[in-house]
């Protein structure tokens, strides 16, 4: 069908309009039109859409809600790292931040400097990508470095532009911000939620996160989220203002939400009152905050002060003090994680404390319980900070018929003997693969996303399948359909949620060696010893026949490891488990071995310095010592390379002064690029 320039010409003009009213309605908070007269116009440009579906942009208005749910979440790396702030929680930490910037500062008046304060909001950070103008990417913050493509969620979120307000657009703006659930639509929608039975959140944070990290979009297009944005990490073709205030309200200006409290001032008294203020407000405004955010206002300064490991040095986050609650302690219950351990986790009187409603908080072990002297019937502090997990501080009151905590002797799950270690510490189940807690646990850890990866089939799925019978272990998975998992009538699960999970399945088929012996949760061995295993012995089945006496010569296995790993491989049911694994068609891509073991750079030193701002500089060591080269603090005539990151200080004169060998980051990089480390 061939398109009129009329319809092309209609079709602009409903963009047009409809933009602005949703930005009036849900940036301004100001409506032109109602709600029926807005729908209108939306249904007149759907009509099109599905009658030409080549009309159909991905900044049309349509696309925010919802569409095709994707397959797998795909791994992005940032241009520019996202940094993390640091943090001030008191009055003497905030004037060590300042005594930092005035010695870095030198020419400046301390006194005279400018801030812009900002709020914490406590969401979750992303980065957007805009390409002329058009919404092209949105990623999670992820570790940092990489982070998930969660773009057909963001799409979604009603105040997040998919155009900017602009007609001389940059040709490239990268924007940093946090996706939140307001309080309002946060209530409302756990209200609706347990109407219907549905399961709760615990806070508004994690109904954001839940939100996003979902394949189907029409999730999170019914969720009450809201983008904020805080800052520009890359422009081109177009110039930022000096301050960053004045980027924040150039933001607005795009289109984009910023938060009502924004303010600039000198000095550490502006602060502390801003601070201050906030504080007081803070039950009053219309999100959840966890302090204030304080950056240096000048650009250009920003510039001078640069970073340090991963944060800058021009920015703090001023936190609120932690919140205390107190509440009584009603009993104990010992959780069973994947290897057996045994977890203490405290029950107690349900209390609100730091934004949510606290019953359950983790003890970790035996040790913690002694130290605290706790026993069931006390009175406990409750201590809550942010964005961290709850924590019994102390004991506030002795109840007055208390009972002491004690280890069972059998599994709370499997009746198995419990078995201790030496110092009493750790207990483990001793149920092994015939406990049901132990089976669930390591079924989650098998399709983690650094193991398995396969996205979308969570812990409450995984519960359900083994509830019913679907599966009793890992391999199992590959034997499930779509069919089967329709016909065991799981509440909430729908047809599509069915085929995407098989989706999910069928793609961790095509795994890395590396990846699947991590998946099968071999006692101490994590990450880090399962590339090890892979790189050395290159193939499962000689991982599986290794002894001991091989083991121990792989770098970083000592003996326990070693013993663990023979143990595993022993246990029948492990045997038959591989078998089945291998029989679903799980292949990974082989591995030279001679490759993988070369180590280029035995008998070299090297030396990092200043700040290495993609990969960090623990990562950076590890990798360099992966090729065999030993990585040393200081330079001297025998250092092979010195490798200097942005503001390299004394190192770097020492090196030119001895003429030692100088890379920058880049060359550092291409080199572990090209020995694939
Ligand atoms: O409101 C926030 N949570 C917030 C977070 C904010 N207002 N400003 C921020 N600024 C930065 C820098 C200084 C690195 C641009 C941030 C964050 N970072 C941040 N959020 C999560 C990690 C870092």
């Amino acid at each position: 069908m061939s398109v009129s320039p009329e319809l092309m010409a209609q079709v602009m003009a409903l963009h047009e309009q409809l933009r602005y009213h949703n930005h009036r309605y849900y940036v301004l908070d100001a409506p032109e039109i109602s709600d029926a007269q807005y729908d209108e116009l939306f249904q007149q440009l759907k009509k099109i859409e599905q009658h030409y579906p080549e009309l159909q942009t991905p900044d049309s208005p349509t696309q925010r809600v919802g569409g095709e749910a994707i397959g797998a979440f795909q791994t992005i790396t940032h241009t520019i790292p996202m940094l993390s702030l640091g943090n001030a929680f008191s009055t003497s930490e905030l004037k060590d931040f300042e005594r930092k910037l005035k010695e870095r500062l030198e020419s400046v008046d301390i006194d005279e400097l400018e801030y812009c304060a900002e709020l914490k909001l406590d969401g979750l950070a992303i980065s957007l990508i805009y390409e002329n103008g058009v919404f092209k990417q949105g990623a999670t913050r992820g570790d940092g470095a990489t982070g998930e493509d969660i773009s057909h969620n963001l799409r979604t979120i009603r105040n997040l532009p998919l155009q900017l307000n602009t007609l001389k657009p940059p040709l490239l703006l990268e924007v940093r911000g946090e996706v939140l659930m307001p309080r309002a639509g946060f209530d409302k929608f756990n209200a609706e939620a347990q109407q219907k039975g549905e399961r709760l959140f615990a806070n508004p944070r994690n109904a954001a996160a839940g939100s996003v990290r979902q394949l189907d979009p029409n999730i999170a297009a019914k969720r009450p989220l809201a983008f904020y944005a805080y800052s520009v990490t890359q422009i081109e073709g177009s110039q930022l203002p000096a301050t960053q205030y004045e980027v924040l309200q150039w933001l607005k200006s795009l289109g984009f939400t910023i938060s009502d409290d924004i303010k600039t001032g000198k000095g550490l008294a502006f602060v502390e009152k801003f601070y201050a203020d906030i504080q007081q407000r803070r039950p009053l405004l219309a999100y959840d905050i966890d302090g204030v955010v304080i950056k240096v206002n000048d650009l250009a300064k920003q510039q001078v002060l640069g970073m340090v490991s991963r944060e800058p040095r021009w920015a703090v986050a001023y936190k609120f003090p932690a919140q205390l609650a107190s509440t009584v302690l009603e009993s104990v219950d010992f959780q069973v994680g994947r290897t057996g351990a045994l977890t203490p986790v405290a029950r107690v009187k349900p209390v609100f404390v730091g934004g949510v409603t606290i019953s359950n908080i983790t003890l970790h072990n035996m040790d913690e319980i002694r130290r605290l002297g706790i026993e069931i019937g006390d009175t406990v502090e409750v201590c809550r900070a942010g964005d961290v997990i709850p924590k019994i501080t102390q004991v506030l009151a002795r109840g007055e018929s208390t009972v002491a905590i004690e280890l069972p002797l059998c599994c709370p799950v499997c009746q198995s003997p419990i078995i201790q270690d030496e110092k009493g510490v750790i207990a483990r189940c001793s149920g092994d693969v015939y406990c049901d807690a132990q089976v669930q646990r390591r079924l989650a850890h098998f399709v983690s996303r650094k193991a398995m990866n396969a996205d979308g089939l969570g812990e409450r799925w995984l519960e359900q399948f083994l509830e019913k019978g679907l599966i009793k272990q890992s391999a199992d998975l590959y034997a499930l359909n779509a069919e089967k998992i329709l016909a065991a009538n799981i509440e909430g699960m729908g047809e599509k949620l069915a085929e995407n999970i098989i989706t999910a399945i069928t793609k961790t088929k095509q795994t890395t060696l590396q990846r699947f012996i991590y998946a099968l949760g071999i006692r101490g061995v994590g990450e880090g010893t399962s590339l090890a295993l892979a790189q050395y012995f290159g193939d499962l089945d000689k991982i599986k026949d290794a002894s001991m006496e091989a083991l121990i010569a792989v770098p970083d296995i000592g003996e326990v490891s070693a013993k663990w790993i023979v143990a595993y491989f022993q246990e029948p049911l492990h045997q038959q488990q591989l078998q089945a694994f291998v029989d679903a068609g799980l292949t990974w891509p082989k591995i030279d071995i001679e490759q993988a073991q070369h180590q280029p750079l035995v008998g070299q030193s090297w030396v990092l310095t200043g700040t290495l701002s993609t990969l960090g500089r623990d990562a950076a060591k590890a990798k360099l010592q992966q090729l065999g080269a030993k990585v040393s603090g200081s330079v001297s005539k025998k250092t092979s390379v010195v490798v200097a990151g942005a503001e390299a200080g004394s190192k770097l004169a020492d090196a030119q002064k001895l003429g030692v060998t100088v890379w920058d980051e880049q060359q550092l990089l291409d080199l572990l690029a090209e020995h694939r480390v």
